[in-house]
């Protein structure tokens, strides 16, 4: 008998044997690498300038892999000069998983790591409690949004935090991505409780014009190996459409009718592109750029 359909949230441990899966069969972070070593130089190239320290804040770091790339772009483009990167990650698992990876990376002497293990939100409401208005020279917010609360206030607050010169930079699926269609026909099917909003560029993109900002995107295109799902009894396949699901045990919960429809729509040119063989996920990222 199936039970009833679970957010994958609801079940950390779940959540990340999934998100190993996406992981290895996706090009996201090979993506948003070379993004960071490629182009973030370049946009941060006033932002440092004259500065004897760089305060760099990072919006749920996780365990911190993407951090230090942009630590040491930040390094390359301004050598000598002192960092100070704070972190926002709810997770003491992550962070003693980043804490582990500083401990293990070289060159990282001119920088001063502070993790506060809260949300977003816990963030701000405590730093508003204490009167406390620091400015930042980059905050970074990757794949995170969707867990925030109010995210039109979450991005107010993080942009009214940026000093003169700096940037606020939101990584997010992209309204390219096969996410989008798949989640505009599928999501209100699908169990998201209230631990996690679908959303895409499209979405920020309507937040930034109504408060007036002004912004820049750069869309990366990456994809995921899907093939697998298409395979019966495939344990990487389940693990892959419980993530692109975001729900625990899909395969094994879903009506069959939706598994099926849902099966379908994957392979359909508006979510993949067939090649060899292989069926590949638009798993297309949307970098986005704001002024202060
Ligand atoms: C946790 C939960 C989600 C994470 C995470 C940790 C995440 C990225 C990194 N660490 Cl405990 N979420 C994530 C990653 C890729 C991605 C999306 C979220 O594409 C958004 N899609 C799945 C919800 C929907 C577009």
């Amino acid at each position: 008998m199936a039970s009833p359909m679970r957010n994958l949230l609801s079940d950390i441990s779940c959540y990340v044997r999934c998100f190993r899966v996406f992981l290895a069969k996706s090009t996201e972070h090979q993506t948003m690498q070379q993004f960071v070593e490629q182009q973030l130089p370049g946009l941060l190239a006033s932002t440092g300038r004259g500065k004897s320290a760089i305060n760099i804040l990072s919006v749920g770091g996780g365990a911190g892999e993407i951090d230090l790339q942009i630590i040491s772009a930040v390094q390359a483009s301004y050598p000598g000069v002192a960092i100070n990167n704070e972190v926002i990650e709810p997770s003491a698992d992550q962070i003693l998983k980043y804490k582990e990876r500083v401990a293990a990376t070289p060159n990282l002497d001119n920088v001063k790591f502070t993790w506060h293990e809260e949300t977003a939100d816990e963030y701000e409401s405590r730093m508003k409690a204490e009167k406390k208005s620091q400015k930042w020279d980059f905050i970074h917010m990757i794949q995170m949004l969707y867990y925030v609360k109010d995210i039109p206030a979450t991005v107010q607050y993080f942009h009214s935090l940026l000093d003169a010169q700096a940037k606020l930079l939101i990584i997010l699926v992209s309204e390219t991505s096969g996410w989008e269609t798949l989640w505009r026909k599928y999501g209100s099917s699908l169990p998201t409780d209230d631990l996690c909003t679908y959303m895409s560029s499209a979405n920020i993109k309507g937040i930034l014009d109504s408060f007036g900002l002004k912004y820049k995107i750069h869309e990366l295109p990456s994809h995921m190996d899907i093939t697998c799902c298409f395979t019966e009894g495939d344990k990487d396949g389940e693990l892959l459409l419980d993530f692109l699901t975001q729900t625990c045990e899909f395969s094994k919960n879903a009506p069959p009718e939706l598994k099926h429809q849902i099966l379908e729509e994957l392979r359909k040119p508006g979510c993949s592109e067939n090649r060899n063989g292989k069926v590949f996920f638009y798993n297309n990222l949307s970098v986005i750029v704001v002024e202060p």
